[in-house]
C-alpha cells in the first residue's frame, strides 16, 4: 500500500513527456523510411492504449487504418523497430531515452499473416515472434524497455525463415508497468508496420486474437513493479520458434547504465469494444539469476523454454535456417536468439546489443 501511494505521487509529477511511439522500421539494417508504418497520429500520438478490451490494443488509435507502403522482408531476415518519445528529430537522438519515465516492462513483437497488408485490420490471429521482459533485479528491476533503451531504441527481431510468402503485419508493442498496480493501470505503446515476406517456407504458426489474449488481470498486467519479485510471466503466448518446436536456451549478458527517469500517469482515454473474445493465455518461465556485480551494473540471466515434448534439443537458433545471417543481419547482442554466425560476411560486434554480418 505504501510502495503504491508513492508510486501514484511519482506518476503525478512529471508530464507527459515519458510517452514513446514505435516508428522506423529497418530490414537487415537498411532503414525503410515510413511509408509501411501505420504512424500514431496527432497530440496524443505517444499515449499508450489502457484498455485491452478496446481494438486499440491492435494497432494503436487510429492503427485500424492501413498505409499505401508494404515493405518487403526476405524471411529469415532481421528486422529492426525503433522507439522514441515524439517523431522529433532531437528525440530520435541516442542522448534521449527511447521511452523514459521510469517506463519499465516487456517489449514484444508480434506478426499477423494477412492477405493485404495496406487494408487489414488486425482481427486475425496474432503470433509472438519476440518477447524480452524481465532482465534481472525486482523493485523495479531491469526489463526489456531498459535494454531498448540502451541500444538507442532499437529492437531486433529475426522473422521466422520457414514462414509462409505474403502480406503481414507486425505489431510492435512495449507494455510500461510503473502503473500496472491497479487494473488497467499498465500502459501499452503499440504500433503496426505492413510487410511482405518473400522467400520463405509454408509455416503458419497459429495465433491469438486481439481483444482476447490480454485480461486486465493477468498477471503480466497487473503487476506490482514497486515490489520484489524474481520471474514475471509474459503477457500473450510463447514466441514461435519455427516449425519444428523444440526447446530453446538463451543466455542474456546486460550492462545497463542507469539514468535518472521521471515518471508519468497522463493516459488517453479510449473506448472498449462491445465484444471480447476468450482466449487461452500461456505464460513463460523465466528464471533470472543475478551474478556479479561491478562499477556499472552487470547481471546474467538464463532463460529456458520447452514449447513442445522433445526427443532432440535445439539451442541458440531460433526459426533460422542454420546458414546464418545475411550481409549487414544481426548475429548477436543481448537478447538475440537468431543465427550467431554469418553465412556472409564476419560478425561484428556494433555494441553490446547489437552485433552485424559486415
Ligand atoms: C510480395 O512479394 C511477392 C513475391 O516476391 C510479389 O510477387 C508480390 O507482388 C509482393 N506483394 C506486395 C504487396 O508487395
Ligand atoms: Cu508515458
Amino acid at each position: 500500500m505504501k510502495a503504491q501511494s508513492l508510486a501514484v505521487v511519482a506518476a503525478s509529477i512529471a508530464g507527459a513527456s515519458a510517452h514513446a511511439i514505435f516508428q522506423k522500421l529497418a530490414v537487415n539494417g537498411v532503414d525503410q523510411g515510413t511509408s509501411c508504418i501505420r504512424l500514431p497520429q496527432g497530440p496524443s500520438a505517444n499515449f499508450p492504449v489502457t484498455l485491452v478490451s478496446s481494438n486499440d490494443i491492435r494497432c494503436n488509435v487510429g492503427g485500424s487504418t492501413g498505409v499505401s507502403g508494404v515493405c518487403s522482408v526476405p524471411a529469415g531476415s532481421t528486422i529492426t523497430v525503433e522507439m522514441h518519445p515524439t517523431y522529433s528529430a532531437a528525440d530520435q537522438s541516442c542522448d534521449v531515452e527511447a521511452i523514459g519515465g521510469a517506463h519499465h516492462g516487456p517489449v514484444q513483437v508480434y506478426m499477423q499473416k494477412v492477405s493485404d497488408a495496406t487494408t487489414a485490420d488486425g482481427s486475425g490471429p496474432w503470433f509472438k515472434v519476440y518477447a524480452l521482459g524481465l532482465i534481472s533485479g525486482y523493485n523495479p528491476g531491469t526489463w526489456g524497455t531498459d535494454a531498448m533503451n540502451a541500444n538507442c531504441g532499437k529492437v531486433n527481431i529475426v522473422v521466422p525463415s520457414g514462414l509462409a510468402p505474403g502480406n503481414y503485419l507486425v505489431r510492435a508493442e512495449v507494455i510500461a508497468l510503473h502503473a500496472a498496480f491497479q487494473p488497467n493501470g499498465a500502459q501499452f505503446y503499440i504500433t503496426c508496420y505492413q510487410i511482405n515476406v518473400t522467400g520463405g517456407g509454408s509455416e503458419s504458426p497459429s495465433g491469438v486474437l486481439l481483444p482476447g489474449a490480454y485480461n486486465p488481470t493477468d498477471p503480466g498486467i497487473y503487476w506490482n513493479l514497486y515490489t520484489s519479485f524474481n520471474s514475471y510471466p509474459l503477457p500473450g503466448p510463447t514466441v514461435y520458434t519455427g516449425g519444428s518446436g523444440g526447446s530453446k536456451t538463451t543466455t542474456i549478458q546486460t550492462t545497463v547504465s542507469l539514468k535518472t527517469m521521471t515518471t508519468s500517469a497522463t493516459v488517453r482515454t479510449t473506448t472498449p469494444s462491445s465484444t471480447t473474445t476468450k482466449s487461452t493465455t500461456t505464460t513463460t518461465k523465466a528464471t533470472t539469476t543475478p551474478s556479479t556485480t561491478t562499477k556499472s551494473i552487470t547481471t546474467q540471466s538464463t532463460t529456458t523454454k520447452t514449447t513442445t515434448p522433445l526427443t532432440t534439443t535445439r539451442s541458440t537458433t531460433t526459426g533460422g535456417s542454420g546458414t546464418g545471417s545475411p550481409l549487414y543481419g544481426q548475429c548477436g547482442g543481448i537478447g538475440w536468439t537468431g543465427p550467431t554466425n554469418c553465412a556472409q560476411g564476419t560478425c561484428t560486434v556494433s555494441n553490446a546489443y547489437f552485433s552485424q554480418c559486415l
